[in-house]
């Protein structure tokens, strides 16, 4: 959740068109109530390409988030959310909202190095351990 909008690429269900330039790296995302699991929790920088899956049965969203925080160890607010924009040593890179169950998603992002976190930041799906870390190297 955010106010400002970020450049999201989504493609929802039997809509594949499109041809971008291509990615170096594709990493399937399977979100669900009330986790995150990827086919690849580390891979090299890059264009990385998440092919997200939600299997419901309820909304979710994928935010990424570069931080040397560990993704269950991030602050968070009185609600239970993370601060995704604000807090210190936290850096939002780009997210995809309101992902309906069944939809799937495509992001895609230049990666550099380092440590990031993937979570859901819909209210107390953080604190359900939406939530995994990812690796750049
Ligand atoms: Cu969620």
């Amino acid at each position: 959740m955010k106010a400002t909008g970020g450049l999201a690429i989504v493609a929802l269900a039997g809509c594949t068109g499109g041809s971008g330039p291509s990615a170096d790296t594709t990493v399937d995302v399977t979100l669900s109530d009330f986790k995150i699991e990827l086919s690849d929790s580390s891979v090299s920088a890059g264009r990385i390409q998440f092919d997200i899956t939600n299997m419901g049965p309820s909304l979710h969203e994928f935010v990424v988030l570069k931080t040397e925080i560990m993704a269950g160890e991030l602050p968070t607010d009185e609600d239970g959310a993370v601060d995704e924009a604000g807090a210190e040593g936290i850096e939002l890179v780009d997210e995809v909202e309101d992902i309906e169950d069944e939809a799937t998603a495509t992001l895609t992002l230049d990666l550099d190095a380092g440590h990031y976190a993937l979570i859901c930041n819909l209210p107390s799906h953080y604190e359900l351990r939406m939530f995994t870390d990812f690796v750049v190297t």
